[in-house]
């Protein structure tokens, strides 16, 4: 006894903790009064926890942490939660942690904080949580937090061991200060469980995969926001997808290893994924044979849950002749009946064979419409029901998900579905550039009816995708209760340690990023919803005489946004973030400095000095010029080094909106984009798709694009409603753009003038300023040589300037 004693206390002095699930240990106890004096009065409400839980009540009084805690488990606790709640407690003032068995709690504890963790049937568990309800549901918990005399108890009791480990997830966000010194936890009663099966991410993208360490970073993310999947498949790993034939090597078999344990430990589901559909012959006994060993491979590491993933290949031809005979001719239905007699082989030999396997999942090569076709048709009758299908929604990347929508995609997989979310993935085209850091939005409340789970597809930069997949997180615990506008701060204050100003020098930086694209015209969140109220606010006050107020409002802003990145680099925001952000960070440093200079030279005008206001103009656009010319770099996208995009088409906007104010200073009505209203023209379209017609170049919408035929010599033009002084010109480039063009202007369409001739080194948003001497009624971009073998692209054209008249 006395051993054990003396080491705890040797433990406890150096680590702060005393592990000691022997019967013998004695305490010295804390006077009771000293506790019940600092016992404070219940607070009205508790901290917020994320996930929302299903039920969370104020109950009782607020438990003191002690110096010492007694923390009771025994051999049913799960020890992922057991650690992290002796870690909580430690960082949230015990210093010393004892763990005893049930029924083994010292006398001496009288006064002391008491914790009980392990199932919700255990005795001890069952009644210290009285009538606080377990959940009947698998990943759930009932937690009691109970500061009422005569000892201050926490209770966690779990349905399962996830349960266990949620339970106590739930208590780290319940702490709160207690005085400046010590720590407690709210009194409140929780009955939680999640609404969805399968929630968490899918390393899905394409291009550069996340490295080790940052994968071992996201586990454990996702244990503290109780996602409980995550599912390896990165398409740029030849291993996945090209190679799948091949092993992996013995360092990346280690890797993956570390990394399964490490999901193990945080309950995440570790779901390897291996892709063949690029090369497999679905017929070949070989072939299955490899496939099997690729799984048996990691199923041998740990791993209990496997993907097939066949999106993005082709069903119009076959890998092998041999298919051919098996198959029939390529297509529809002939690819599901090749892919489901693999998979159903996988999910009865294999997955049915191997112990403690969780079903087959895999994606279909039809995975983003509604639309029936033989090949869902085939899948739905005789895909083996156990086998979980994935469903991207009505789009690759779709604007929304109602539960409309995925009951019919359930109806035409024959089960439910689990969504592969888009989002907030950027490794397509219209994310060129883009961090995407809008909250997750637009998925209905009710979807856990109809879905048996989401994983978003998260970017290339994994810390900056936490703002996403907490909201993921948030949505598929409880989507009924879920709030975009509730959980996106939550998500910020997550990613800066609770720090608020560096919580929202992130929301600032979050609104700046805020676009996101679908691979349509249509983005389904808007750019910088934020910046563009408080700059027509601006605009509004300004045209109604109210400038000094105006001036004065938008520059509180515009220095928030200057000075967000060196919040957000301070350190309170994690290191990988900062890295992940950093090219936008330091684009966004200098668009605030120039957005706060031009609301200067704004002001100086208005005050009558001219030379100040031209000084500080020229400064400003100096400055936008040196925030156009960062660069992703090096690149982690297949976008590969380009200009990062900061509240483009908003922030940039107001910029030559407020220069052009400055140039026509005198002229009435200065400063609006013409082109809107205007009507434009080209050379040629793209293919002739109406889509990429030249009316989208003037539509003032960032997500729709004009693309021209594929020569040097093309053009697009806008004729304004009447003739105007035009100041400026500015183009939105997408990756097709070009390497030498000019900008022409001319009073008939007949004859034109060269404006100016631009030679940009990169695809970016240009602005182009003009002598607005002369009275013009055209605007032409006229294309002298592009970057790409496509034609030009451009999202947008804008025309700043006054009317003539
Ligand atoms: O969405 C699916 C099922 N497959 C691919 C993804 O790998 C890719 O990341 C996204 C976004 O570009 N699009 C896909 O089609």
């Amino acid at each position: 006894m006395g051993g054990l004693m003396g080491r705890c206390a040797r433990i406890a002095l150096t680590a702060g903790v005393c592990f000691a699930l022997a019967s013998t240990v004695t305490l010295e106890a804390r006077p009771a009064a000293a506790v019940a004096d600092t016992v404070p009065r219940a607070a009205s409400a508790p901290p917020p926890v994320s996930p929302t839980p299903q039920s969370l009540a104020r109950a009782g009084r607020d438990a003191v942490v002690t110096g010492r805690v007694i923390v009771v488990a025994d051999e049913d606790t799960d020890a992922g939660a057991r650690a992290r709640l002796v870690r909580e407690l430690t960082a949230h003032g015990a210093h010393r942690v004892d763990v005893v068995a049930p029924g083994q709690v010292p006398r001496a504890a009288a006064g002391l904080l008491t914790v009980r963790l392990g199932p919700a049937t255990r005795p001890d568990v069952e009644a210290a949580l009285g009538d606080t309800a377990v959940p009947d549901h698998a990943e759930g918990y009932a937690l009691r937090v109970s500061g009422d005399r005569p000892g201050a108890q926490i209770v966690l009791g779990g349905k399962d061991a996830a349960g266990q480990f949620y339970a106590v997830q739930t208590l780290r966000q319940l702490f709160v200060r207690d005085g400046r010194q010590g720590w407690k936890a709210a009194g409140v009663r929780v009955s939680d469980f999640p609404s969805m099966p399968l929630r968490g991410t899918i390393e899905g993208f394409y291009g550069q995969p996340w490295t080790h360490a940052e994968r071992l970073d996201q586990m454990d993310f996702y244990g503290d926001v109780k996602a409980n999947t995550y599912i390896y498949a990165p398409k740029d790993d030849p291993y996945h997808r090209s190679k799948w034939r091949e092993p992996y090597p013995a360092d990346k078999q280690a890797e993956l290893g570390e990394l399964v344990r490490r999901a193990t430990a945080n309950h995440v589901r570790f779901t390897f994924a291996v892709s063949p559909g690029e090369s497999i012959c679905y017929s070949d006994a070989a072939d299955r044979k490899a496939l099997k060993a690729k799984l048996q491979a990691l199923y041998d590491l740990g791993t209990r849950a496997f993907s097939i993933p066949l999106d993005d290949i082709s069903y119009t031809r076959w890998n092998c002749e041999a298919d051919r005979a098996a198959f029939g001719e390529p297509g529809r239905g002939a690819a599901a009946r090749a892919q489901v007699d693999l998979l159903n082989d996988v999910q009865r030999t294999f997955i049915a064979t191997h112990e403690g396997s969780q079903p087959l999942q895999m994606v279909p090569t039809e995975y983003g419409d509604l639309t029936d076709t033989a090949y869902k048709q085939t899948l739905r009758e005789t895909l083996d029901p156990a086998v979980e299908v994935m469903w991207t929604g009505t789009d690759v990347v779709p604007p929304k998900i109602t539960n409309e929508e995925a009951d019919k995609a359930s109806g035409l997989f024959g089960r439910k579905v689990f969504v592969w979310d888009n989002y907030p993935v950027n490794d397509f085209g219209n994310t060129s550039g883009r961090l995407l850091l809008a909250p997750y939005d637009k998925r209905e409340a009710g979807l856990s009816a109809h879905l048996s789970g989401i994983v978003a597809n998260p970017m290339n930069q994994p810390y900056a995708s936490k703002v996403a997949v907490f909201g993921v997180a948030d949505f598929t615990w409880n989507d009924r209760a879920y709030d975009a506008g509730r959980s996106w701060p939550r998500a910020m204050a997550h990613l800066a340690g609770g720090d608020r100003e560096a919580t929202d020098a992130l929301l600032v930086l979050g609104d700046l990023e805020h676009l996101a694209p679908t691979f349509g015209a249509t983005p389904w969140q808007p750019q910088a919803p934020d910046l563009t109220r408080r700059v027509e606010r601006f605009w509004e006050a300004w045209d109604d005489g109210s400038r000094t107020e105006a001036v004065e409002a938008l520059r509180a802003h515009a220095t928030a946004v200057e000075q967000a990145p060196a919040t957000i680099r301070g350190g309170s925001v994690q290191e990988g973030f900062v890295n992940d952000a950093g090219p936008w960070l330091d684009a966004t440093e200098l668009w605030g400095k120039a957005m706060v200079t031009m609301l200067d030279a704004l002001a100086a005008r208005q005050a009558g000095d001219r030379e100040a206001s031209d000084r500080l103009r020229a400064e400003s656009n100096d400055l936008q010029q040196r925030a156009r010319a960062v660069r992703v770099d090096p690149p982690r996208n297949s976008w590969g080094r380009v200009q990062p995009k900061v509240g483009d088409g908003v922030l940039d906007s107001f910029l030559v909106q407020a220069d052009v104010r400055l140039e026509l200073w005198d002229a009435a009505g200065g400063g609006e984009n013409l082109a809107l209203r205007g009507t434009a023209t080209a050379s040629s379209v793209e293919q002739n798709l109406d889509r990429l017609a030249p009316r989208y170049v003037n539509d003032g919408r960032m997500g729709t694009r004009w693309a021209s035929g594929y020569s040097d010599d093309e053009w697009v033009q806008v004729k304004l409603a009447a003739p105007a002084k035009v100041a400026a010109v500015t183009l939105a480039w997408e990756n097709a753009c070009a390497t030498e063009y000019t900008v022409q202007t001319s009073q008939d369409g007949v004859n034109w003038r060269t404006a100016s001739t631009q030679r940009p080194d990169g695809c970016g948003n240009d602005v182009i300023r003009l002598t607005a001497g002369e009275t013009v009624q055209y605007v032409r971009m006229q294309g002298v040589s592009r970057k790409t073998t496509w034609g030009y692209s451009l999202y947008e054209m804008g025309v700043y300037g006054a009317p003539a008249s």
